[in-house]
């Protein structure tokens, strides 16, 4: 159930939101299985880019790797894009670390929060994960026809939502500040940090979105960390991002230069807490 501050969501957003191309059409459901599921239906039935599909509750959330997503009602936010990028398929993957900043954009923003992104797309508060980001490919034949970009936010969740596995790695934006933020004030200040980011990445690639990344990037940039990548973990210190978003690792065991497309990232000796997460700091 919705708390009173929260009813309304999908009508104040629908006031708020003035994207041109993100949020046309809206969909909201009180409850689906994953918004990812459903507009990936809607992409493959021909919904044109820009249409979003919100959940108060999801009751099959997906996570990357055939993991899950934990989304309880009323409290946070599980949206899907469909995109329609004229890209090729390789870079597609991009989206995810185009999606973390302007969600890092949001939590500054909206929250006065200092956030840090953990490639290629967690995004942290004190070290905890208070977003995932979930984009699928649809092709035809190699080419790309569609993305589904998947954002899930624990806003105003309790740490009673999570449960007890999760309450040392991941957190809300209200648990983080202190206080409940309003979903539709939140889901307009991401999608129009969105639009944004998508709009220069049509124009001119990553690489102008690189530097917006890695002032978010303090949690792994200069660190020694391990990557679980699909050609097997690879230790060293993250160096930065390719022109392709690849992750730049110098490995301790060969000191080579090693260019990583997927994988996740452990921090050897974790994440540091408060003021050196701050990139601005
Ligand atoms: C992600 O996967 O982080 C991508 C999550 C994407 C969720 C959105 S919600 C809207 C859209 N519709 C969907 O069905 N999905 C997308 P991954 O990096 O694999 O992280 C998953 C792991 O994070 C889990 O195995 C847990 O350890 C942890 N986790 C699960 N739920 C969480 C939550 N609400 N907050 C923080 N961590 C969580």
């Amino acid at each position: 159930m919705s708390t009173a501050m929260e009813r309304g969501f999908a009508e104040k957003l629908t006031v708020q939101l003035h994207t041109r191309i993100l949020g046309k059409p809206l969909h909201f459901f009180p409850t689906i299985d994953s918004t990812n599921v459903y507009a990936g239906r809607l992409a493959r039935e021909g919904a044109i880019e820009g249409a979003i599909v919100i959940a108060d509750a999801q009751s099959g959330g997906k996570g990357r790797l055939g993991r899950s997503w934990v989304s309880p009602p009323g409290v946070n936010l599980y949206l899907s894009v469909i995109l329609r990028p004229s890209v090729p398929a390789t870079a597609a993957p991009q989206l995810n670390l185009l999606a973390a900043v302007a969600v890092a954009d949001a939590v500054t923003e909206v929250c006065q929060l200092s956030p840090s992104i953990k490639w290629p797309n967690d995004v942290l508060v004190d070290g905890k994960k208070v977003c995932g980001i979930l984009a699928e490919m649809q092709t035809d034949a190699g080419a790309l026809r569609a993305v589904i970009l998947g954002i899930g936010v624990n806003i105003n969740a309790p740490l009673s939502a999570f449960p007890e596995e999760l309450h040392d790695k991941a957190s809300s934006l209200l648990l983080v500040s202190g206080r409940a933020i309003d979903r539709s004030v939140f889901t307009a200040s991401l999608l129009t940090h969105l639009e944004k980011y998508y709009v220069l990445w049509l124009e001119q690639g990553f690489p102008a979105l690189r530097a917006a990344w890695e002032m978010y990037a303090s949690a792994v940039l200069g660190k020694r960390i391990a990557v679980a990548a699909p050609e097997g973990t690879v230790t060293g210190v993250a160096l930065g991002l390719d022109d392709d978003g690849a992750l730049l690792l110098r490995g301790e065991r060969d000191g080579e230069v090693h260019r990583l497309l997927a994988g996740d990232v452990s921090v050897i000796g974790g994440y540091d807490r408060g003021e050196k997460d701050d990139p601005r700091r």
